[in-house]
């Protein structure tokens, strides 16, 4: 990078951080992508004087909200609830929502931001947002789940719609959550429109949506994997996470013909040396969706497997690992233990799970790394494929989602290869996903002035 990009880039940072103290998971997730994209914007002078990159980290729109609740005893609880409107330049708002008791504005606004860059990849039209609440399910029963996602809703409803802002999924909201959400949003707006995704199948929700995180993920790295001739043929898989992306990551790498070899949740990991079968991946998707369970049980059904309580599964050996439970997962430390041990691919399934040290660690070795924005993508794509079937009141086969599936990530892999080849002809997907994501969100704005 040159003095004068150098510069622009410090200046830049430092101004956001002095506008948006305290926000760490926020000013991490800018600075990655103004490292990648200043060259470029350095170069092309008129976005620096239309000032974009400055217009595209102050969110369009924030949204915080009171959501009282009652639980089953009576007691009443208050939570926030938040929904970050990042940027609309290429299609309505779009984009997860996540109920954890970690969540708060800083994490909402690095996920809005991240979204908006993932879904310009996707080539879809869908704008960036995030929302959510601190509200944790865990421990919750369902209709103490059901009441709570009728507050949030009562206040959101006012603020989405199907060529307005669509909500899905994220950390701690899934099919359940989702369908509570929905049924009050209706009840509200009196209207049956695709204003969530990852619905139910038989009211709206697109076949594949459940999979297509995890099996995306999948896709993107059989296509990483090609570039050096390998693929998932006899590899072993540590996976991180034990929720939607991760089931469906470990189910696809399987089907692959990977041994996938660890599950984890927040309470610690599990090591099962013979491989997650497709039978013990049913158990475990019985365990974590019906029951609601911790991982750790699993090692009571299938004594072979070793349960590490507090510790994350990076110390595993393995040939490829997938990051899929939350951010900054894997430091410094983790990522050299994963080198030392021969890894050599990481695809990652969750928003920003690996620290900058860590990919730096990585991409000084080589290693296939991929971020979350391009390898995630399969998730929010599919949402997009959801609202043009709820759009045209009609409803794909799963053959044809998953054709559609395959084709974005094979496209997107593409546009990284694009535009991340450096000159020893490593692929840096961190600066690939982030050139091609900003390129069409910037012309976008450049196109429609000064809003
Ligand atoms: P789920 O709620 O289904 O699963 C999350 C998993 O991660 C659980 O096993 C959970 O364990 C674990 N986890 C959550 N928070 C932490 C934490 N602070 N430390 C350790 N483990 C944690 O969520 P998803 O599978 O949907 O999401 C996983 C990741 O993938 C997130 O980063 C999300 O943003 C990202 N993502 C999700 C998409 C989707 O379509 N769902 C799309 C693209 C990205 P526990 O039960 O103990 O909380
Ligand atoms: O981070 C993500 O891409 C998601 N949680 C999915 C968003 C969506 O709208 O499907």
């Amino acid at each position: 990078m040159d003095k004068f990009t150098r510069n622009y880039v410090d200046g830049f940072m430092a101004e956001l951080i002095a506008k948006n103290p305290g926000e760490t998971e926020f000013h991490q997730a800018v600075r990655e992508v103004v490292e990648s994209v200043a060259p470029y914007v350095t170069a092309n002078p008129y976005l620096m004087d239309l000032k974009i990159l400055e217009r595209m980290v102050e969110p369009e729109r924030v949204i915080m909200f009171r959501v009282p609740w009652m639980d089953d005893r009576g007691e009443i609880h208050i939570n926030k609830g938040y929904r970050v409107q990042m940027n609309s330049s290429i299609g309505p708002y779009k984009g997860g929502i996540r109920f954890h008791s970690s969540v708060n504005l800083s994490i909402m606004k690095f996920l809005a931001f991240e979204q908006t860059f993932k879904n310009s990849l996707t080539t879809l039209p869908m704008g960036g947002a995030k929302g959510g609440s601190d509200f944790s399910p865990r421990g919750k029963s369902d209709a103490e789940v059901m009441r709570f996602c009728q507050s949030f809703m009562t206040e959101l409803q006012r603020h989405i719609g199907p060529d307005t802002d669509v909500p899905a999924g994220d950390i701690g909201v899934g099919g359940r959550e989702v369908g509570f959400l929905f049924g009050q949003y209706k009840r509200l707006r009196d209207e049956f429109t695709g204003t969530l995704t990852g619905k139910g199948q038989n009211w709206g929700g697109s076949l594949m949506r459940p999979e297509a995180t995890g099996y995306g993920a999948c896709y993107f790295a059989q296509e990483m994997l090609a570039t050096r001739g390998k693929s998932f043929e006899g590899q072993t898989v540590v996976i991180s996470g034990a929720g939607n992306v991760a089931q469906y990551a470990a189910e696809k790498a399987t089907a692959l013909g990977a041994k996938v070899v660890t599950l984890s949740d927040s309470d610690g990991f599990i090591y099962d040396p013979d491989g997650i079968s497709v039978e013990k991946l049913g158990y475990v998707k019985k365990l974590k969706n019906v029951i609601r369970g911790r991982i750790k049980e699993y090692v009571k059904e299938y004594p072979s497997a070793q349960y590490f309580e507090h510790q994350r599964p990076w110390g595993i050996s393995c040939d490829i690992a997938m990051p899929c439970a939350t951010q900054n997962e894997i430091d410094a430390d983790d990522a050299r233990k994963l080198v030392d041990n021969g890894c050599y691919c990481v695809a990652e399934g969750a928003n920003m799970p690996t620290t900058p040290e860590a990919i730096a660690i990585f991409q000084n070795a080589k290693l296939l790394y991929s971020p979350g924005k391009a390898s995630n993508a399969g998730g929010v794509a599919t949402s997009g494929l959801e609202m043009s079937q709820n759009s045209m009141r009609l409803k794909w086969t799963a053959e044809e989602v998953d054709e559609k599936l395959h084709g974005i990530m094979s496209d997107i892999h593409s546009a990284c290869v694009k535009y991340g080849t450096e000159e020893d002809g490593y692929v840096n997907y961190v600066k690939g996903a982030n050139i091609a994501g900003f390129i069409k969100v910037a012309n976008s704005m450049v196109e429609q002035g000064l809003v």
